[in-house]
């Protein structure tokens, strides 16, 4: 599943998309908004979070939403779908542009709060935004409290191998995601995905246990290495056998799928955590807080390329002004408006 996406044809990749109406948004952060993780959320704030989501699946598709031109395997879009599903088409199409490069952590912290707000302004959720803190579950992730099988408060586990691996205990098992075509969500655990070809070409690829990988020790070294060096940080950060990568396919099915991993709510708090860590590395120093650099092509185009540019992208290098591409999906700003979560256009921290 990740393979075909990894070694996409570099031509696909050079035409990077530009928002429309771009504008500043610097302003006051007053008081910024706490992100929370999720075991801290109350079962009535689980509630309030997995409604919000699913008011999301009610409302209709938003015709504003401009596919740029994109790889080979693109769906086409389903306009009878809804405003999650739009949500998730925006990753699907813009997967070329945001993975592997500078605009990896700049584009996801783009991509979160702009759910924020239209959970907000679409269904009138007024809760905190969340995290998945992994490392809390590292010695027992099948078992994690993160995987509740509840109708109203739970994220749900994993499916069954008699049943495609669908979940069916957790309150989003009615919802219908339309890409790449129609079905509800599955998830297949793997305590050693990196093993079992669910992330090609594997031969080079550390056998690692994902237990391994998601550890306290592990973020900690991420969070205090590479300071000032935005790029080096991030090459520590998204190694293929680290926790971004290991996270989605440990969980399996819709999350293990990159281009459509947002199906699963789970991506959210998943990228909640990795949104967090960059977070946390930027507190460390002025020099982190200010630092962001990096190519905007991915090197993906040979397996040599990839291990020479890892995931920090080759040229054109980009900068504070580059623009987040958004397939004029909401609002249109640049790196350098979403570098500070306290900048005025986002206002927020983490617990
Ligand atoms: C589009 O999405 C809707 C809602 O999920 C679904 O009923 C319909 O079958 C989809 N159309 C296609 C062509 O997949
Ligand atoms: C579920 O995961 C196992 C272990 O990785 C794998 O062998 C199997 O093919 C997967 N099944 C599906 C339907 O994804
Ligand atoms: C959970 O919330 C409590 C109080 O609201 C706070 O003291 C604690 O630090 C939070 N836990 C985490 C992991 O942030
Ligand atoms: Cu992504």
């Amino acid at each position: 599943m990740f393979s075909h996406i990894l070694f996409l044809s570099p031509l696909a990749l050079q035409a990077i998309a530009f928002p429309s109406h771009l504008e500043s948004r610097a302003g006051p952060c007053r008081k910024p908004s706490v992100r929370q993780e999720w075991r801290n959320f109350s079962k009535q704030q689980k509630t309030a979070w997995i409604d919000a989501f699913k008011c999301l699946e009610s409302k209709p598709h938003d015709p504003t939403l401009q596919p740029v031109p994109s790889a080979p395997g693109l769906p086409p879009m389903n306009t009878t779908g809804s405003l999650y599903d739009d949500f998730t088409y925006v990753h699907i199409n813009l997967y070329p542009f945001i993975h592997f490069n500078a605009l990896f952590l700049p584009w996801h912290r783009w991509y979160l709060h702009t759910l924020e707000q239209l959970v907000e302004t679409e269904c009138g959720y007024k809760g905190p935004m969340g995290y998945w803190d992994w490392t809390k579950d590292a010695s027992n992730l099948k078992e994690s409290t993160m995987f509740d099988g509840n109708k109203k408060s739970g994220l749900g586990g994993f499916g069954k191998a008699n049943n495609d691996f669908v979940v069916k205990d957790d309150a989003f098992a009615d919802s219908v995601r339309s890409y790449p075509s129609p079905h509800t969500i599955s998830r297949n655990f793997s305590e050693t995905p990196f093993d079992e070809n669910r992330f090609q070409p594997t031969p080079w690829i550390p056998k690692t246990r994902i237990r391994d990988v998601v550890t306290p020790g592990t973020v900690q070294s991420v969070i205090n290495g590479h300071q000032g060096d935005f790029k080096g940080f991030l090459d520590a950060f998204d190694i293929v056998e680290g926790f971004h990568t290991g996270v989605h396919l440990m969980v399996g099915g819709d999350l293990m799928d990159p281009a459509i991993s947002p199906n699963d709510p789970l991506f959210f708090l998943h990228h909640g955590m990795l949104d967090r860590v960059w977070y946390l590395w930027q507190k460390k120093s002025t020099r982190n807080k200010k630092a962001f650099s990096g190519g905007l092509t991915p090197g993906l185009a040979t397996l040599e390329q990839f291990l020479e540019f890892r995931s920090a992208g080759m040229d054109p290098q980009a900068s504070l002004t580059t623009p987040i591409p958004n397939a004029n999906f909401r609002d249109a700003v640049t790196v350098g408006d979403v570098l500070d979560t306290e900048s005025g256009y986002l206002c927020y921290v983490y617990e």
